[in-house]
């Protein structure tokens, strides 16, 4: 696949976040019916009662939740897999349902929508905690490249000189986020990488929110959940843990074509 950038990654209608989860769904054709307006809130899971209603589920992690011991403990990761990535999926499913203009909508879509309105916190809040978390999860998958190369590697030292300039970058703007947030690799609008970050469970793809838009391509979650049974308050050791665990083939992956 072609790489595209954000601003066009923001209005495909991609496939893997979100899915139909009833077979025989109809493609496009009847997408009106596609929508179960009265569907019942606070469920994520479906009953043979509510028809074709489109929900996000949360892709299998695909590796063991002790697979990144020691730098990231398995209790650390099944926490943070089975309970906060999953709350949040079943929250954005919720808030979905009483926001029908969200209905429907690829996450990459749907974050773009979003805006500081208090109509909008349960979306961006757990439509933020979705996407972030399905991007980090694949950035730890074990094994793969220890460093970038090829183009993604002449990216990065087009803007920064060097991988290990810009991993300095990432890891200073993870230390600089006050309280919980997360610290990003960013592909801006012209194709040129950045690093930013963002409070709470805010995303680059919330362009009418964040100070610096862009396609995320690194994400690096600094909740204290993420670290705080290995690292406690050591915030640094664990961002420089994460950093040398990276899988870099998934990262050019996302590069390439996207989180999903
Ligand atoms: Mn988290």
């Amino acid at each position: 696949m072609k790489k595209r950038t954000f601003l066009k990654l923001t209005g495909a209608a991609g496939a893997g976040l979100l899915v139909a989860p009833f077979a025989g769904c109809g493609p496009s054709g009847d997408a009106e019916g596609v929508m179960a307006p009265e569907a019942t809130p606070g469920a994520g899971e479906q009953t043979g009662k509510r028809p074709k209603l489109k929900l996000h589920e949360q892709a299998p992690l695909g590796y063991a939740y002790d697979a990144l011991a020691p730098v990231i403990d398995a209790e650390t990761m099944e926490l943070h897999y089975s309970k906060h990535h999953a709350g949040y999926v079943r929250n954005l499913n919720a808030a979905v349902r009483k926001a029908h203009e969200f209905e429907g909508l690829h996450i990459d879509e749907l974050l773009g929508r979003l805006n500081e309105s208090d109509a909008h916190v349960g979306l961006r809040n757990n439509g933020g905690g979705h996407f972030n978390h399905t991007l980090y999860w694949k950035l730890l998958t074990p094994g793969g490249a220890s460093a970038p190369s090829g183009k993604f590697k002449a990216a990065i030292d087009e803007a920064f000189g060097s991988t290990a300039n810009m991993l300095e970058a990432l890891r200073t703007a993870g230390a600089k986020q006050f309280g919980s947030g997360w610290a990003w690799l960013i592909e801006q609008a012209d194709g040129r990488l950045a690093v930013t970050s963002t409070p709470n469970q805010d995303n680059p793809l919330m362009t009418q929110i964040v100070e610096a838009p862009g396609r995320p391509i690194i994400g690096v979650d600094v909740w204290e959940h993420a670290y705080y049974l290995n690292y406690q308050n050591r915030r640094g050791d664990y961002l420089q843990a994460f950093t040398d665990v990276l899988n870099w083939d998934a990262a050019a992956a996302v590069w390439a074509e996207g989180v999903a």
